[in-house]
């Protein structure tokens, strides 16, 4: 792209769909419906300090943790903006127990959306970076109905997959598997306009991103790459540096920019039954797409994030991601743990 050249996110999917010559302009339309809802969460984050819409709703979602009304709002949202354009076949949510159907009175399409409205949502009282996930598969089972099948799916199989971060500024970051790419939204045209072409990740960085107060859970195979981590590195001569936000795209962000290793491991209080915090469909799998396109890894410590088979919607896994020779390091410390 030419320095200078003004492309709108718009201009910019037609363009990677046109790389497909059977291509119908479903996907097209799929992703633009996306971006409006983008647009109009965006904008509510953005004045969620000066309205009263801040705070607990008293309900729960499925994992019992308190719900904040930004959640709910941009988890309607997102299913009111998707339900109606006829390009899905079901969608499902972080908020939602179980899949979210589309309503009769709409034509169903052949693709499936898993989402997370508002990643990170704990943090929006106090201003820091929220943001919203997402993930496209193919509808896999025949017929028009919504079937749980079509969600439980591997990473692997995805066609798409983004986030979009509420930040100093709002960028939406997506991949169709033909690189990464990251859009800024300019509020006075309204437009998300392309500000970082073909992302790639450092092959090794200098940041990790883990919660340290949960350091007394951790295996012994995380306890010693942390402890390695704060050892001089010899090709700088300086430790790595700790920036945890608690806010997953937020800090995938960063590290994605600027090079560096995120964590999730489980908690192994009761070893015999170790227990991970991150999903596997909304954060997880569509992160992994993400940084594989840009030339990262993400893992559980053993295993590729993208070739795990769903077998709940809801289900967890350790997030090992980031920089492929630093999430490379990790595993080899995991494997040795005992
Ligand atoms: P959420 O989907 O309920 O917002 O929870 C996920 C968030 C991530 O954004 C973040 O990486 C993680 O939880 C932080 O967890 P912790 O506070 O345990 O460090
Ligand atoms: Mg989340």
């Amino acid at each position: 792209m030419l320095k200078g050249t003004v492309v709108t996110i718009q201009r910019h999917i037609v363009e990677q769909e046109r790389m497909f010559p059977k291509a119908t302009g479903d996907f097209t339309g799929l992703l633009w419906d996306l971006t409006l809802a983008a647009k109009m969460i965006s904008r509510e984050v953005n004045k969620a300090g000066i309205v009263d819409i801040i705070g607990l709703t008293g309900e729960s979602n499925v994992h019992g943790e308190a719900v904040k009304k930004l959640d709910i709002f941009a988890n309607d949202l997102i299913c009111k903006s998707m339900e109606h354009g006829g390009h899905l076949s079901v969608m499902a949510s972080e908020e939602n127990e179980d899949i979210i159907p589309i309503p009769n009175e709409f034509p169903k399409g052949k693709y499936v959306l898993l989402f997370d409205p508002l990643d990170g949502s704990s943090n929006i009282d106090a201003n820091v970076s929220v943001g919203t996930i997402f993930s496209i598969f193919r509808k896999k089972t025949a017929g028009s109905e919504s079937l749980k099948e079509d969600c439980l799916r591997k990473g692997v199989e995805q066609v798409a997959a983004g986030y979009i971060v509420y930040g100093s500024s709002t960028m939406m970051v997506y991949t169709t598997g033909n690189g990464v790419h990251g859009f800024t939204l300019d509020p006075s045209i309204g437009e998300f306009l392309l500000s970082h072409e073909n992302i790639r990740i450092p092959a090794k960085g200098r940041i990790y991103s883990i919660n340290e107060g949960n350091a007394n859970t951790w295996d012994e195979g995380t306890k010693r790459y942390i402890a390695h981590l704060k050892e001089s590195d010899s090709a700088t001569g300086r430790p790595y540096s700790l920036r945890y936000i608690g806010s997953l795209v937020a800090d995938f962000h960063r590290n994605l920019l600027y090079g560096g290793i995120f964590l999730y491991p489980a908690d192994y209080k009761d070893p015999k039954k170790p227990k991970a915090k991150l999903r596997l469909l909304y954060e997880a799998n569509p992160l992994a797409f993400i940084v594989e396109q840009a030339g990262g890894m993400a893992s559980t410590g053993k295993e590729r994030i993208l070739d795990i088979q769903a077998t709940e919607l809801h289900q967890k896994m350790p997030l090992i991601i980031g920089s492929k020779e630093d999430v490379m390091a990790y595993e080899r410390f995991f494997g040795q743990k005992q």
